[in-house]
């Protein structure tokens, strides 16, 4: 699917800094930001609430029916903890964001996480469920893995992408 301007999935385990980095990302190169947990909660593309998981059951028709517009028309980094919802052809380019298990832990534990969800996403990341769930869902060649632990990181994640766009576009010029 060609586009002028690239879709960039960011994933990864809750923590990790996805919507920190797409929100850097977005600001450096004026893709737009869809924050996924947002719009679901935003537009009830849920089910409802599960009260024992403290989450929201996704309607995952309702809310790929609500992306596909956005998606076709390019430039958007999305950002969620799931990645193989989504249709393969959506995305140029997929980072999976990775953390170390103590910074997570205290980023989780800050933000009032009860155990068993810290429990959960900290088994998660050491499993590197993420990354591999996006190595099956996407080409290998999109797939980046990248630190996320400090704010160093962070920057040069961004700093990374903004070069990658602006390949991107040079290829793609008309
Ligand atoms: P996510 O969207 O993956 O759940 P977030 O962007 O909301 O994560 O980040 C959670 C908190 O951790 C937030 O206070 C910012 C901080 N954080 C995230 N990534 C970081 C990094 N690489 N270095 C320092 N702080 C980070």
């Amino acid at each position: 699917m060609e586009r002028d301007l690239p879709n960039i999935l960011v994933t990864g385990t809750p923590g990790t800094g996805k919507t920190t980095t797409s929100e850097m990302i977005a600001s450096v190169t004026g893709l737009q930001h869809i924050n996924v947990g947002e719009l679901v909660k935003q537009k009830q593309l849920h089910e409802g609430y599960l009260a024992e998981y403290d989450t929201h059951v996704l309607d995952e028709d309702k809310l790929l029916d609500e992306m596909e517009d956005m998606m076709q028309e390019g430039g958007k980094v999305v950002d969620f903890h799931t990645c193989e919802i989504f249709p393969e052809r959506w995305f140029d380019l997929v980072l999976v964001l990775r953390a170390d298990t103590q910074p997570l832990y205290d980023r989780m534990e800050k933000r009032g996480y009860n155990q068993r969800k810290l429990q959960e996403n900290v088994e998660c990341e050491i499993m590197q469920v993420v990354l591999e769930t996006a190595r099956e869902s996407y080409a290998q060649e999109i797939v980046v893995e990248l630190p996320s632990n400090t704010v160093d990181d962070m920057e040069s994640n961004v700093d990374r992408v903004n070069r990658w766009l602006e390949a991107y576009k040079a290829k793609h010029a008309k």
